[in-house]
């Protein structure tokens, strides 16, 4: 199996300058992609939620191109732009038997009557479970994710409807309070004993998951966050333990960093594809 990088060069679901610009600053340091992903800015408004029209527009593209490499039995890894992209990355394989994974230190779970930002980056999840913009749900499709597929981690910044709809739907979102009361393994575990009940998982890495001390290129950072290590210990173990098929690592802001979220990236990238590599092998000798 091999890595399909698809960059999605788009920050108009966060609105701040700088996360569109992460696929070219990753090209000029030698990443290949696969596909790159430009905005159609004669969509762009700002009415309602900002820049809805466009952001579909982009996410539609995003779902087809994720959906063709998926189907050629490759690995597709999204690199944001901002975490909206997610509408189109996950709604192109809305398989019931699949786990999402949520690392972020928001819940994204906002719909346009409860955001107070209209920012489409804090709603991907809410519309992917069926609560959104209509032309967000247009391009995801039924069946939605229902909350039993969903597992979040490294939570600490929810607004009070977040809290409400997350309670309500039953969604399991590991705080950063519980990290830190319970451990980092054991979290990690529970995580692990979630996505083992799925044939595969995707895994959405918001980079703000992280403490700004040590990730400062994010554009909405949240303060006591994760710890580099602790991610990426995640993301090795994930791809350990069970069949990890796509993946988005979104957020990257190289306007504000400084040289850290680079090399997070870089961490990443280097998991991702040892580990895709070994699927090649295993696949290979038991053929
Ligand atoms: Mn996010």
């Amino acid at each position: 199996m091999f890595v399909k990088m698809i960059g999605v060069a788009m920050n108009q679901g966060c609105d701040i300058e700088g996360t569109q610009l992460a696929t070219a600053f990753l090209k000029s340091h030698g990443f290949e992609f696969e596909e790159e992903i430009f905005p159609d800015m004669e969509l762009s408004e700002r009415n309602g939620i900002k820049h809805g029209e466009l952001i579909a527009d982009v996410c539609l593209r995003l779902k087809n191109k994720v959906k063709e490499v998926l189907l050629k039995r490759e690995f597709p890894l999204i690199i944001g732009g901002d975490h909206s992209l997610a509408i189109g990355s996950i709604g192109a394989n809305m398989r019931v038997d699949r786990a999402v994974l949520w690392i972020d230190a928001h819940g994204d779970v906002n719909t346009p009557q409860s955001s107070i930002t209209k920012r489409a980056h804090g709603m991907p999840l809410a519309s992917l479970m069926g609560y959104g913009d209509p032309r967000f749900l247009e391009v995801i499709k039924p069946p939605f994710l229902t909350p039993k597929q969903i597992i979040m981690f490294g939570i600490r910044s929810l607004d009070d409807p977040e809290v409400v709809f997350l309670q309500q739907q039953g969604i399991r979102y590991i705080t950063m309070d519980e990290i830190n009361e319970k451990g980092e393994q054991s979290c990690i575990e529970e995580v692990l004993d979630h996505c083992k009940q799925f044939a595969h998982t995707h895994i959405s890495f918001d980079l703000d998951s992280i403490d700004p001390a040590y990730c400062p290129g994010v554009s909405t950072p949240v303060v006591r966050g994760l710890h580099p290590s602790v991610p990426l210990n995640l993301i090795d173990q994930l791809f350990k333990t069970v069949s990890v098929s796509s993946m988005d690592i979104v957020e990257f802001n190289p306007l504000l960093d400084n040289g850290d979220g680079m090399t997070i990236l870089k961490e990443t990238l280097k998991i991702v594809s040892r580990k895709v590599n070994e699927v090649t092998y295993a696949l290979n000798i038991e053929e």
